[in-house]
């Protein structure tokens, strides 16, 4: 059997992450195979505290890089409580985002060198990177539109649609930097179309690992 992978979501708001990752866990269960779903940032009680405060109103003005390194001190906090220890069981972890979102939302959509993140990701992920990460790609005006009908703007929602071209932007290009790693999904088609794409992707992962 092979170890347990880490596998991530990706994609900018509103494209269908959390809507998405019900369809995994049921793929996941399809094969036995034990998991643990979680979220960045938060997973942790302490990372749950640090997401209310990067996402709530309270603090408009917050520095670029203080963003930045609440974004990694919630994910130090992750992957010592909750992920490092799941994968050391032999659980897979399923996470809505992880550090793909630093590059394109802190990197693309901040303008924070991208080569200082890297630093931030080799001090606290060590060698600790997903195995899989689907990325969600919409035009940026249907994930506003889905997420505008669900639920108030958080302080990210609340950026204009050129932050969040540059931020599916920087998610493109890292998908193309890393194929292997990171498959594009057309999640602007009818919910169904976004499925079958997924279960093609997740058969062949699963058929990759020798998994029946
Ligand atoms: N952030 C960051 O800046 N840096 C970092 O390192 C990390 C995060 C880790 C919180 O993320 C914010 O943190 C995020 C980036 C930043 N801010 N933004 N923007 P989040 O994941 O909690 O927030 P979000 O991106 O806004 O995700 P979301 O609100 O949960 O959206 P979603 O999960 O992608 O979408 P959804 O809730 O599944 O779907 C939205 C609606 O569309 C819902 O009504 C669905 O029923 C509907 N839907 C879904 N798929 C479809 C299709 N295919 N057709 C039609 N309707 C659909």
């Amino acid at each position: 059997m092979s170890r347990a992978q880490f596998i991530t979501l990706e994609g900018s708001e509103g494209v269908g992450k959390t809507t998405n990752l019900e369809y995994i866990k049921q793929l996941l269960g399809n094969k036995s195979i034990e998991y643990i779903v979680t979220r960045e940032p938060g997973g942790t009680e302490l990372g749950e505290q640090l997401r209310d405060l990067l996402l709530g109103h309270k603090h408009t003005g917050m520095a670029d890089e203080t963003e930045l390194l609440m974004m990694f001190a919630a994910r130090s906090e992750h992957l010592d409580k909750v992920i490092k220890p799941a994968l050391e069981k032999g659980q897979w972890v399923l996470s809505d985002r992880f550090t793909d979102a630093t590059y394109a939302y802190q990197g693309g959509g901040r303008g924070i060198e991208m080569q200082r993140i890297k630093i931030l990701e080799d001090y606290v992920q060590g060698d600790c990177r997903p195995d899989l990460t689907l990325l969600l790609d919409a035009p940026v005006e249907v994930g506003s539109e889905r997420a505008g009908k669900r639920s108030a703007p958080d302080r990210f929602e609340k950026e204009q649609s050129d932050f969040f071209n540059k931020v599916r932007s920087a998610y493109l290009q890292r998908a193309s930097d890393q194929p292997d790693r990171i498959k594009v999904i057309d999640a602007s088609l009818e919910l169904e179309a976004v499925k079958r794409q997924i279960d093609q992707i997740m058969q062949d992962y699963f058929k990759q690992l020798g998994i029946q």
